[in-house]
């Protein structure tokens, strides 16, 4: 470990020690180490050439219902065959630190729950449900995939819908409100933790980019766990330029070494 980076280690380690709630706000980069790409990156294989802010659209899914349901198909195979990677697992073991610790995610591969974390605010839902694209039941209508004959190629239609709806998974495209309550717990995390962990994220898309804005006006410390810069870099506290799959089991490491909450 070079000089630089102790020292930033340390600094993100004195900001955590002796705090009561932690709350992490996570991205996509914090599952590129477990072999899921990121969402700004270019996609694998036949994806390649499909922007993925083009596809993550009700637009895109009313235009060309399989295009969209095929890239959710390969997407969960793809999560489905991965495991989550040690910067998912030192966020898992906060908890054996902190009295409180809340992942606030914008992924919606479930890698935070497999790892053990048992706090999860899911901010733009999960590849693992799945709806009606046209609310027919009057509000979110779930539907089982395990109950329905389908295949990867074509978007099943709704099997409660007389509206002409499909299956759709239960996640939030751009355009699209995030789930209330989920966002009403990271609002109030936001704002109420002591220390907010913002790892792995551009911190482009919003509401989600306002939340480090948030802890910070309300007088809390940021750290950045991202290789790169991002708009909310400035405000941080301490930054660890590093994966995340490496910088945490790092900062948790320089906990242990003195006891967090001491
Ligand atoms: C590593 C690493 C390693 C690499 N370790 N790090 C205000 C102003 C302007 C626009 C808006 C606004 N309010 C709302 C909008 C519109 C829009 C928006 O934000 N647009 C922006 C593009 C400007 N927001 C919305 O539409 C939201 N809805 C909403 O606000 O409703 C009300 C409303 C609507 C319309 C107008 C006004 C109000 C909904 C946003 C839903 C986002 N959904 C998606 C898809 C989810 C499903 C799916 O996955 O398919 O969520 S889009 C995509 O972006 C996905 C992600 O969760 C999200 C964030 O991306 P993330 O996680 O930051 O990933 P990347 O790829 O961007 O970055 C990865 C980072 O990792 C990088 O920084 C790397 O450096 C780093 N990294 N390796 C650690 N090893």
């Amino acid at each position: 470990m070079d000089d630089d980076t102790k020292a930033n280690i340390e600094k993100a380690a004195s900001l955590l020690r002796g705090v009561q709630r932690v709350a992490v706000l996570s991205g996509a980069g914090i599952s590129k180490e477990s072999g899921v790409p990121t969402f700004r990156e270019a996609q694998h294989g036949l994806w390649a050439r499909y922007d993925p802010q083009q596809l993550a659209t009700p637009d895109a899914f009313r235009r060309d219902p399989d295009l969209v349901w095929r890239w959710y198909m390969y997407r969960r195979r793809l999560i489905e065959a991965v495991a989550p990677n040690p910067g998912h697992m030192a966020i898992a073991h906060l908890e054996a630190l902190f009295p409180q610790v809340t992942v606030i995610t914008q992924n919606i591969d479930g890698m935070h729950a497999k790892a053990g974390s048992t706090t999860i605010v899911e901010l733009h839902g999960s590849i693992y449900r799945w709806k009606c694209s046209e609310l027919c039941g009057g509000e979110t209508m779930f539907v089982d995939l395990g109950t329905l004959d389908y295949n990867e190629e074509h978007a099943p239609p709704c099997p409660h819908c007389e509206e002409g709806g499909y299956v759709r998974p239960d996640v939030v495209w751009f355009g699209e409100m995030l789930p209330r309550a989920a966002l009403e717990q990271a609002l109030d995390e936001a704002a109420q933790c002591d220390v907010m962990l913002v790892v792995g994220t551009s911190a482009m898309v919003e509401p989600a980019a306002s939340l480090p804005r948030i802890a910070k006006k309300s007088g809390k410390r940021l750290i950045e766990v991202n290789p790169e810069g991002t708009p909310i870099s400035h405000l941080a506290d301490a930054v660890l330029r590093a994966p995340s799959g490496v910088a945490l089991p790092m900062l948790l490491a320089a906990l242990n070494e003195e006891g967090a909450t001491q």
